[in-house]
């Protein structure tokens, strides 16, 4: 039997771009995935996701998304895809906020260019969005969004193409590392062999390692009507981030094709399986999650045409999870992505692909280690 060099259990975001990179380093790649990505039973559903640069979360993740973006660029052009639209991210919070104030500072950090705009500058420029002046806008127009299941399908064909073996609608049921090292992996269908494994297996991944600290959350998303052409992506309204002084974190995208798409990114069910990620509609609060930032806001939609329910991998600080499963050196691990990973998924499968060909690593994986769980 063949023994690849480098298996990747869930063909995601991450294994997606994980399996191209590896096979332009020359690695022998089996792709494995329990559905036939792009599909809906993971986190990259619904069309669209943001890429910001300037970020709220922590620097450390600055020189990683400034290296995703220029891996998606590479991508539209290599795939003819539009994969990036460039219509700029708007943020709008308290400016003492931690997300503010972090933002702000890695953008000075890394010569990033951002703009400020106080309240009544910001419906002066975008006359949909209302804010009190305890509230300040951080404009950055080298930010968009993502479309993230042509990105997938981009990966993919282009893996395919370079020999990559695909076994998708295969579930792996578990996996041991052998006395050699080899690491054996089941599926429903088989088993196969190799030297190095990557697990990106996303809100999933608890069903084969268990004791990580990673939630899965079932999230919903919606899109709502709209006629006024001030929020469309041909007007220019951009992706935006909105963190209102109740707490709550929305964010959307410019609308295209007579609906805006629109999500909060706090909140959720959380969850134990698949069977409990139910569709959008099931809970009450579906159809109300987003009543809050359209009553007092944002106008300019005019009623919800439809949703979608996707999931979060939660760790403890919302922080990432890059690192090699604990005692071993050849089967890596990413997950955790807590919510705001998409943007990554093409730097995160070079990183894999780079550790799994024995290149140098290039960015500080250190803040992502699973070891910081356990003082
Ligand atoms: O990271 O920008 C983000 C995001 C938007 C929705 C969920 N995450």
């Amino acid at each position: 039997t063949t023994t690849y060099d480098l298996a990747i259990v869930g063909t995601g975001s991450v294994g997606a771009a994980a399996g191209y990179y590896a096979s332009q380093a020359g690695l022998n790649v089996l792709e494995l995935d329990a559905h036939v990505p792009p599909h809906d039973a993971g986190s990259h559903h619904g069309q669209t996701r943001l890429i910001r640069h300037a970020y709220g979360e922590g620097d450390q993740y600055v020189p990683l998304v400034l290296e995703s973006q220029r891996l998606w660029n590479e991508l539209a052009i290599n795939s003819g895809q539009p994969i990036f639209h460039q219509t700029g991210i708007l943020t709008v919070a308290q400016p003492t906020t931690p997300f503010f104030t972090t933002l702000v500072h890695s953008a000075h950090e890394f010569q990033l260019p951002l703009e400020t705009l106080t309240a009544p500058a910001l419906q002066a420029r975008y006359p949909n969005w209302h804010f009190s002046d305890q509230y300040q806008a951080l404009f950055e127009p080298t930010g968009g969004y993502l479309e993230s299941e042509t990105a997938i399908s981009a990966y993919l064909q282009l893996a395919r193409h370079a020999g990559v073996r695909q076994e998708f609608n295969q579930p792996v049921t578990g996996f041991q590392r052998l006395a050699n090292g080899t690491v054996e992996i089941r599926t429903t269908q088989g088993t196969y062999q190799a030297r190095q494994v990557a697990i990106t297996a996303g809100t999933w991944v608890k069903e084969l390692l268990p004791d990580l600290p990673v939630q899965p959350v079932r999230k919903v998303f919606s899109w709502f009507h709209t006629t006024d052409q001030r929020l469309t992506e041909a007007a220019g309204f951009p992706g935006f981030t909105v963190e209102l002084a109740t707490g709550n974190t929305y964010y959307g995208f410019p609308g295209t094709d007579g609906t805006i798409k629109i999500g909060k990114h706090n909140g959720g069910q959380p969850i134990r399986n698949p069977h409990e990620r139910t569709p959008f509609g099931t809970y009450e609060a579906d159809d109300h999650e987003i009543d809050e930032l359209l009553a007092t806001h944002l106008t300019g939609t005019a009623g919800l045409d439809h949703g979608g329910a996707c999931s979060y991998d939660l760790t403890p600080d919302e922080n990432f999870i890059i690192d090699y499963l604990p005692g071993t050196d050849n089967i890596q691990l990413v997950t955790g992505l807590s919510g705001h990973g998409f943007k990554f998924a093409s730097v995160l499968g070079q990183i894999v692909a780079d550790r799994a060909a024995h290149q140098p690593e290039p960015f500080d994986l250190t803040p992502f280690r699973l070891q910081r769980f356990h003082h």
